[in-house]
């Protein structure tokens, strides 16, 4: 018996509401906001202790914004909290993160309508009703018209099933699921660490600072370029806090949602030397756009362009790094921004330091975790913690995990079992009334993640209140528009170089997971593409008229 289904037989009360929102990350806190002011019953529930989503779980040492941040990577809709909130850094920390979506849940009076420490547990669609039945790990029995999943695009943590892994008898933690409720110490210890993107680049140096020692367990050598974190120019903040709808404006216009406008240069039309001399530029002033998307237009489409840029950063690291053997397991040879881009403080020179050392697991691969450490096929490291960075089941793993049940009782987990499907990255076929902010097919982790996820949240409540204003109780895709959505997903996936990698945007860091494109690269383009959907009076849709209203307006 499902949970919601254990729930029903059990006679639990029920709350009803016209929305439940899962998730009090930037998109749930937003679309929380938005759709309370039309008058809804709203309630979000998020399983962590706080609010900020991904900015709640992810605060390993190292931690920071990698977009351009300042007032760039926060809520853009009101001055009001874009004059009010001071950013001290261009690339703020987590604590700054979650001090800020703390800051805007106390703003905006969201917390009266947010339920911490609660899980949803369960999700089935009552098509008489045209009602969502939701179960909780509290027990409780939830009932609404719609649900938002704003579940986060990597919220479901990846622990590898390496044999042996219960055994360790050590701290062990997970990047992305560290304590908040304890100070983890690295001094005098020896810990390990599994994973080298964003987040064990991140946390390397600030792991090797205190450790007795870091072994660092490495299957893919990653480019990472220096984030250039730097206090914010207060010319800028007071220039973008004056003509705020202008920066807006410039940044709903660019490809990935930033202030900065791209280049426009092609690698070719330069000459080595003025090739050298940009790269050089961008890698002074640091950050992943001013590398990836300042540097030249075809670095993401063009394989000699992209092997430039990726030949210039395999020189940076052979300088940094003083032992050529070290340099050499380094080296990356994928194409550049094809896996998710990194960027780090001191990563390569830490491993210039005496108590850092790399296992390369192409050539030594991890045999199993004991009680005492990791054995690799040339011996055992011995551990006193282990640190896993290895990812998340990213874009589709929480939202499977939630597995709702819509027409038919069938799970998501079977709806997506060959494939995954939606319908503007937005609506799932077979699942009405149910949205998603960031999920598969959506722009989501290649633009910014705050802004779009106010343009999908804000098409979301236009969309409700167009059902509401014509008596329409329920709406889902149309047989065979997710096909065409697919195709166009990947038509845009296929100007690039992004589905020839393997990385977690096609699904090949999850064992079993198809290979299939997650992410709609079109930017502005896609958010026009949906508006149009919505003023054409949602075409792609099926609609039926409204059999009851349950819930009262809050
Ligand atoms: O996860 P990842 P992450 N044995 O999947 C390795 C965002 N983020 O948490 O590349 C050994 O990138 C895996 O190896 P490989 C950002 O979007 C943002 O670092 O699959 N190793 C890889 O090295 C980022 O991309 C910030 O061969 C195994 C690592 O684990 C996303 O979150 C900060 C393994 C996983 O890297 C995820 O980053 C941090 C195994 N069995 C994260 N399985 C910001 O700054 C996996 N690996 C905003």
């Amino acid at each position: 018996m499902t949970d919601t289904a254990a729930l029903r037989a059990s006679g639990a009360n029920t709350s009803e509401f016209d929305a439940i929102i899962i998730g009090a990350g930037f998109g749930g806190m937003y679309a929380l906001h938005i759709l309370r002011e039309q008058g809804l019953k709203v309630r979000v529930y998020d399983e962590a202790a706080g609010v900020g989503g991904t900015w709640f779980w992810n605060r390993y040492p190292g931690a920071r914004v990698d977009y351009p941040g300042g007032p760039f990577y926060c809520y853009t809709f009101s001055e009001d909290l874009i004059r009010e909130f001071d950013w001290p850094d261009t690339q703020p920390d987590q604590p700054t993160v979650l001090r800020y979506l703390n800051f805007v849940a106390d703003r905006l009076d969201l917390r009266r309508d947010i339920e911490l420490g609660t899980r949803i547990t369960g999700a089935s669609y009552d098509e008489a009703a045209q009602r969502w039945d939701v179960a909780t790990s509290t027990g409780e029995r939830l009932r609404a018209q719609f649900v938002v999943c704003a579940v986060g695009a990597l919220s479901a943590a990846n622990i590898p099933d390496i044999p042996g892994r219960e055994r360790f008898q050590g701290e062990c933690y997970h990047t992305g699921r560290w304590p908040h409720d304890k100070t983890v110490s690295f001094t005098g210890k020896r810990v390990g660490l599994i994973g080298t993107g964003s987040s064990g680049i991140q946390s390397t140096p600030e792991i090797a600072r205190d450790a007795a020692h870091l072994t660092v367990f490495q299957r893919t050598p990653q480019y990472s370029v220096p984030c250039g974190n730097r206090p914010t120019d207060p010319e800028l903040v007071a220039a973008a806090r004056a003509n705020w709808p202008k920066f807006r404006e410039i940044m709903l216009r660019t490809p990935i949602g930033s202030p900065d406008e791209p280049s426009t240069l092609l690698a070719r039309d330069h000459t080595p030397e003025q090739r050298r001399a940009v790269y050089e530029a961008a890698w002074g002033r640091g950050g992943i756009g001013s590398v990836l998307v300042g540097t030249y237009a075809d670095i993401l489409t063009d394989k000699q362009s992209n092997e430039w840029l990726a030949e210039f950063v395999r020189e940076k690291i052979a300088e940094v790094v003083e032992d050529p053997e070290t340099a050499r397991k380094l080296m990356p040879s994928y194409m550049i921004g094809t896996k998710r881009q990194v960027m780090d403080d001191g990563y390569y020179q830490a491993f210039n330091r005496d108590n850092v050392s790399l296992v390369d697991l192409r050539e030594d691969p991890i045999v199993e975790i004991t009680e005492r450490g990791v054995r690799t096929q040339s011996g055992e490291h011995p551990l006193d913690m282990l640190v896993y960075a290895t990812g998340f089941d990213a874009i589709t793993g929480a939202l499977q995990n939630i597995d709702p049940r819509g027409r038919d009782g069938v799970p998501l987990t079977e709806r997506w079992a060959q494939r995954f499907n939606s319908y503007l990255g937005l609506t799932i076929p077979g699942l009405p009334n149910l949205f998603m902010i960031h999920g598969p097919e959506s722009p989501c982790v290649l633009y910014n993640m705050p802004l779009g996820a106010e343009q999908e949240a804000d098409w979301i409540r236009d969309c409700i209140v167009h059902l509401r204003e014509h008596g329409i109780g329920a709406i889902e895709p149309a047989p065979g528009v997710d096909l065409a959505w697919a195709k166009e997903v990947e038509d845009w996936g296929n100007t690039s170089l992004y589905p020839e990698a393997d990385s977690w945007y096609m699904g090949s860091n999850i064992p079993g997971k198809h290979r299939q494109f997650a992410v709609h690269l079109g930017g502005p383009e896609y958010f026009r593409r949906i508006r149009d959907v919505a003023e054409a009076g949602y075409p792609g849709f099926v609609t039926e008229p409204e059999r009851s209203r349950a819930a009262s307006a809050g």
